[in-house]
């Protein structure tokens, strides 16, 4: 039975990763930080399946304990801190996590004597200000945050251990992947709420900031698919999972509306200048040509199928409680 470690196990990412690889057969372990209230929600029901491991990026021995005890063939390495917003608020704290947090896993994964696959999750937030359309692995970075800052050096360090160490490792350079698992503060899982809020009389307006912001979204299901295939592979290598093609802020908001029965959704919707960021991704869209032909890999979920399981999924939950409900609910 092959073993596996993922950190950020609690988050969107791990929850389908975790799910696909307890299908496969795995042995899954996954790290979890100490908090008051307990934060388990989007694996409750994989709590029977997947061993948790007291851990935390800022500490060394904790990761390098959490490997020895989980004698993984393959590390996920998804934990971060990874709101954009807050990366402009706790530059530092990000860079700790973001940063740093890769390096120390690399060394905890470094220092195991039997070989170990390492899948880092890297970001299209590393294009930014983007140097051509569309971002493919060579295009050049211009991060726009101190999120996608720290996300080039987890890139950069990875790379430089497979080359330095030649360790089986594989950066994953994900454009935006969304779910019903997807927090709150998120833009899509914010519409989708807000909508289903909306229209059960829940809630009055809906406040956004750029909604010119042009993103390539997919859904997570497919992408940690996506993830594992990398592992898979005769040689270690990066590739951009990307749907190729991008849509609006607005024209989200307006399918999000249109799911749920309301066709005037301008008169919901309020451009808040406070969430607008001090500088922001304007347009992002990938080119997955290299995944698609080498991995085998394409995305089974579209757009608009996409939005409308966000906007079903919050419904159903907001008829029948609240938002921990709904996230309860998407994983039965
Ligand atoms: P989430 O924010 O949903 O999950 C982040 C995870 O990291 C949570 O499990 C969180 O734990 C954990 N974490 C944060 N800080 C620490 C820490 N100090 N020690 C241990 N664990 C920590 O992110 P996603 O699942 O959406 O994304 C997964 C990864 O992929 C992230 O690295 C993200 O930056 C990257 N990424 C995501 C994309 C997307 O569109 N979703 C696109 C490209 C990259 P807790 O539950 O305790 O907070
Ligand atoms: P992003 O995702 O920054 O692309 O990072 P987010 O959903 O936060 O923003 C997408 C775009 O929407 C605009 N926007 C708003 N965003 C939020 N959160 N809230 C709002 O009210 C709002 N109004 C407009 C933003 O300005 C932005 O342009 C996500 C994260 O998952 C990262 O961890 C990941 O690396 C990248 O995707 C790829």
């Amino acid at each position: 039975m092959p073993r596996v470690l993922i950190t950020g196990v609690t988050g969107q990412d791990g929850s389908y990763l975790a799910e696909m690889l307890i299908g496969k057969g795995y042995e899954v372990y996954g790290l979890i930080r100490r908090t008051s209230l307990v934060i388990d929600d989007r694996i409750r029901h994989l709590l029977d399946d997947v061993r948790l491991i007291d851990a935390d990026l800022l500490d060394q021995l904790s990761l390098i304990k959490a490997v020895q005890t989980a004698r993984p063939d393959e590390v996920y390495n998804l934990a971060a801190m990874s709101f954009v917003p807050t990366s402009f608020v706790q530059p530092v704290l990000t860079g700790e996590y973001t940063a740093l947090g890769v390096a120390k896993m690399l060394e905890a994964v470094r220092l195991a004597d039997w070989p170990i696959r390492f899948y880092q999750a890297s970001s299209s937030e590393m294009f930014g200000k983007v140097h051509e359309i569309p971002q493919r692995e060579t295009t050049p970075y211009h991060p726009r945050s101190p999120y996608g800052v720290a996300k080039v050096y987890g890139h950069w360090i990875t790379v430089n251990y497979r080359e330095s160490y030649k360790m089986y490792a594989c950066c994953g350079i994900l454009f935006n992947h969304e779910s019903p698992r997807r927090g709150l503060e998120f833009v899509t899982r914010k519409i989708s709420h807000a909508v289903a809020r909306i229209k059960l009389g829940l809630q009055k307006e809906l406040r956004l900031g750029n909604l010119d912001a042009k993103r390539d979204w997919g859904f997570a299901g497919d992408y940690v698919e996506a993830m594992w295939l990398m592992l898979q592979q005769a040689e270690p290598d990066d590739f951009v999972i990307s749907t190729d093609e991008t849509h609006s802020v607005g024209e989200f908001v307006r399918l999000a509306f249109e799911c749920a029965g309301i066709s005037n959704w301008q008169d919901y919707v309020r451009v808040d200048p406070n969430l607008l960021r001090p500088a922001d991704v304007d347009i992002l869209i990938g080119d997955s040509t290299k995944a698609r032909t080498k991995l085998g890999w394409k995305p089974r979920v579209t757009f608009p199928e996409l939005v409308e399981m966000m906007v079903k999924s919050d419904l159903d939950a907001e008829a029948r409680g609240n938002t921990r409900a709904a996230i309860q609910a998407t994983v039965r």
